[in-house]
């Protein structure tokens, strides 16, 4: 019935081989990138399925084809669960991914050359946040807000000030390398009081929202953004949320103001990841999820590192190298965790001297291990792991003892199956 990989080993042996290592390569490291995850089979057999094959440009009951029964119900089952998950008015489940998401977000409520404020890239935003040669920052005047240098936290006096000063119709808020609550209610109270729309993209932290374990936007924010792939842990894609007065704004920017067919079969594996984030089990798997990251943060402390903002509140820390080793590098530090099995990516830090491909900083998540059953202990050993390998200086003896001790780890915690 769906995508069968024996079929594929026979049909396209080359195919099928590097997807085979990819699998093995998924199962042999710690995969510590905040923003990826481990879906279940079920997200799986979904998105790989015969809904690839149809088009369905349209909404459930008003599509442009025929043959969409299936689909139409897949569509909605999929917007009620939304909906149910998140508490939202309304929802249109079709953006490719989180940068469309934010791309419908900014046609519904912006023309070019309107002014928008948002998180500046290197303080832990996003590049369609207006980064300048993304195309939000081309066709928009974006602003940037920041964190202070002293807490590393969102300087919201700063966005009060931008606001007044820059008259924005909308404020984006919402990070991907920002470990502390963002308090959704004082930035939407700044953006209001100041006349302007409120964006929240949750896309990090989408699954700690729907669980009540970091604040929610919904009640208050104007639109909510998110992927669908990290916290969330279901297909790659996206979301847009809004209240009911922008719905046919937004509709009508997702189709057919940037999109063609959605993925139908994208959508079935969206369904049937907010069908198990719904579950009791899901808010099990987020409160690890903290309280692994937790342990993770307290371990590297402990250990002589340093962490931007001091800490965490969610499920990522960011890794201040400097005070560690003045001349490791962010990128060498991914290089070596990396040759150990820890995988893990370079980023730029608030005020980063450096640039973006060395970087003085490594972003570290803990979704994708806890959903393998990784505890506290683990994280511990894992902080362990960390400082053996970004203090070996490369050498060979140390990274292959680490390596075969993260290897044995994974062997213990298969992948979900
Ligand atoms: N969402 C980004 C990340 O956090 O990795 C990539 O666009």
């Amino acid at each position: 019935m769906f995508g069968s990989p024996g079929y594929l080993e026979k049909s396209d042996p080359e195919v099928y081989g590097l997807i085979a290592r990819e699998e093995n390569r998924q199962q042999n490291v710690l995969e510590m990138i905040a923003s990826e995850n481990h879906t279940s089979p079920a997200v799986l057999a979904a998105a790989g399925s015969c809904l690839t094959n149809k088009y369905a440009e349209g909404l459930p009951g008003k599509r442009y084809y025929g043959g969409c029964e299936q689909v139409d119900q897949i569509e909605t089952l999929a917007i009620q669960r939304c909906k149910d998950l998140f508490g939202c008015d309304h929802v249109n489940v079709q953006p490719h991914s989180g940068a469309q998401a934010n791309m419908a977000v900014y046609f519904a409520s912006l023309q070019a050359g309107d002014t928008a404020l948002a998180m500046d890239l290197a303080h832990g935003g996003h590049l369609s946040h207006g980064f300048k040669i993304n195309f939000s920052g081309k066709l928009y005047n974006f602003v940037s807000y920041g964190v202070k240098e002293d807490t590393q936290t969102i300087d919201y006096d700063q966005v009060n000030a931008l606001a007044k000063a820059h008259k924005p119709k909308l404020i984006v808020c919402g990070a991907s390398a920002y470990p502390r609550k963002i308090d959704f209610d004082k930035l939407a109270e700044i953006a209001h009081s100041n006349g302007a729309k409120i964006l929240a993209d949750i896309a990090h932290v989408a699954g700690l929202v729907c669980t009540g374990l970091h604040p929610d936007p919904i009640p208050v924010c104007d639109y909510v953004t998110s992927t669908t792939h990290k916290t969330l842990r279901g297909p790659r894609g996206g979301i847009t949320m809004c209240k009911d007065e922008n719905t046919r704004a937004i509709n009508s920017a997702v189709f057919p103001g940037m999109q063609g067919g959605p993925l139908c079969h994208i959508v079935a594996a969206k369904a049937v990841a907010f069908g198990e984030a719904l579950k009791p089990e899901f808010k099990t798997y987020m409160e690890q999820v903290l309280k692994n990251c937790n342990a993770l943060a307290e371990e590297l402390v402990s250990k002589g590192f340093s962490l931007c903002s001091g800490g965490s509140d969610n499920h990522l820390i960011l890794l201040d190298l400097r005070p560690y080793d003045a001349n490791l590098t962010g990128a060498q530090a991914e290089d070596l965790l990396g040759l150990g099995g820890i995988v893990v990516n370079k980023n730029l830090l608030p005020f980063d001297t450096r640039k973006a491909m060395d970087a003085s900083g490594v972003r570290i998540g803990t979704p994708a291990l806890t959903t393998r059953g990784l505890k506290e202990d683990h994280m511990r050993q894992i902080a362990n792991w960390i400082d053996k390998l970004l203090s070996s200086q490369g050498d060979q003896k140390v990274i292959s003892q680490v390596r075969s001790e993260t290897q044995e780890l994974c062997q213990q915690f298969p992948l979900p199956a």
